[in-house]
């Protein structure tokens, strides 16, 4: 067994699991937390190597998803189920942190669309969540990263790692560079309406990629939400917009060759009508004039994230091979620009909708 097997072995005994630890593998594609299998004699779990880089208050950040999981089970929804640690604590603090949930059978996540019913139904679920935290107090919410969704201030950041340049690697990226300085005057509409007002704040996902869904194994319908660190108060354009950013494509996230990547305006429709359908009574008249730039905003803030980490030598997002984060941050601007050409398509799309 190596090293890090017997630290995820001793970790995962840690907890109230039933029946004993016989297998842990490495799961899923997530970029942020070291999701892990754990197999017992009696049942599955997952078990996270929890992100302290990202999220450096996990005392908090465990506080907000205890408080937003049992809201939702409340609700009635189904929901990830956070397994406590012999100890009765809901995480395991140490050197490092861990986190355990019932493993949630039967049911699969998508990394790309194959299927527009399925992207629909992802729509359907986010909306419906958006609609079931409507009631939850925000108060109770530690913003676990501040200013996540802070468009202006990530190209601030982005900016900030050009000029800093540390592993002289801007070179290699002039294309893309170019694009996001060039766009300097688009990234403020949602922050200033969220300041007027004419955006509403509200307790939003703000992760809302397809793979933070899990879908029924068997009839695709969308079972459970997860990946909620980022539960926070926000708009409902990060959510709307996050999802297109990721499923309207017909390529994935990493797809090297850019010739395969577009944006897909039936795929976007088929979201559209899953999340405005769901949404629609409580809609501001700006945020619906929002919805398609909101999918812009969302994927031209990830590809200056994903650049800015590629500038910074990667140690934001987990990455498989050198340059990852480049090839991440090309799919995005190729996708943002395809959309700023098919805005007055995508309105027409959301008002067919909203009416
Ligand atoms: P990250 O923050 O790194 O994205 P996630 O919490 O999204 O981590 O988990 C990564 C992946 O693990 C998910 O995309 C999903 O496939 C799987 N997963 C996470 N939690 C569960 C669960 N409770 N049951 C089944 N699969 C899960
Ligand atoms: C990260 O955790 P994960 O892999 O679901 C990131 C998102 C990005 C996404 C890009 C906390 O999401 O903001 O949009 O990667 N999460 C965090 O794929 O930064
Ligand atoms: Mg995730």
């Amino acid at each position: 067994m190596t090293d890090f097997m017997k630290e995820y072995k001793s970790a995962a005994e840690s907890f109230r699991l039933q029946g004993k630890v016989t297998d842990i593998q490495p799961y899923g594609e997530g970029h942020i937390n070291l999701t892990l299998l754990v197999c017992t004699t009696e049942k599955r779990y997952i078990m996270q190597k929890m992100n302290t880089h990202v999220f450096p208050d996990p005392d908090n950040l465990m506080r907000n998803i205890c408080a937003v999981t049992e809201y939702l089970r409340a609700s009635g929804a189904e929901t990830l189920n956070v397994v406590p640690t012999l100890e009765g604590k809901p995480f395991l603090k140490g050197k490092e942190c861990y986190r355990v949930y019932d493993f949630i059978e039967n049911t699969v996540t998508y990394q790309k669309v194959t299927d527009k019913k399925v992207f629909f139904n992802s729509g359907k679920a986010f909306g419906e969540f958006q609609n079931c935290l409507a009631g939850f107090d925000a108060s109770v919410l530690t913003e676990t990263i501040p200013h996540f969704h802070d468009t202006p201030k990530r190209f601030a950041d982005f900016r900030a790692a050009l000029e800093a340049d540390a592993f002289g690697r801007a070179k290699e990226c002039r294309p893309e560079i170019d694009f996001f300085l060039s766009h300097a005057d688009t990234y403020g509409k949602v922050a200033e309406g969220l300041k007027d007002g004419s955006v509403p704040l509200r307790v939003t996902h703000n992760d809302t990629k397809l793979n933070n869904i899990l879908m029924d194994a068997e009839t695709n319908e969308a079972r459970a939400v997860i990946d909620l660190d980022t539960v926070m108060p926000g708009s409902m354009l990060y959510d709307f917009g996050d999802s297109i950013r990721f499923g309207a494509s017909t390529a994935a996230e990493d797809e090297q060759d850019l010739d395969k990547v577009h944006f897909d305006i039936s795929l976007f429709k088929a979201y559209a009508e899953g999340y405005c359908g769901a949404v629609k009574p409580k809609v501001t008249p700006r945020e619906k004039q929002l919805f398609s730039y909101g999918a812009y905003l969302m994927t031209a803030e990830c590809g200056m994230r994903f650049l800015a980490d590629y500038l910074s030598g990667d140690t934001y997002f987990a990455t498989k091979y050198p340059g990852h984060n480049l090839v991440r941050c090309r799919t995005q601007v190729r996708l943002a620009s395809e959309m700023e050409r098919s805005f007055p398509e995508m309105d027409a799309v959301v008002s067919e909708i909203l009416g």
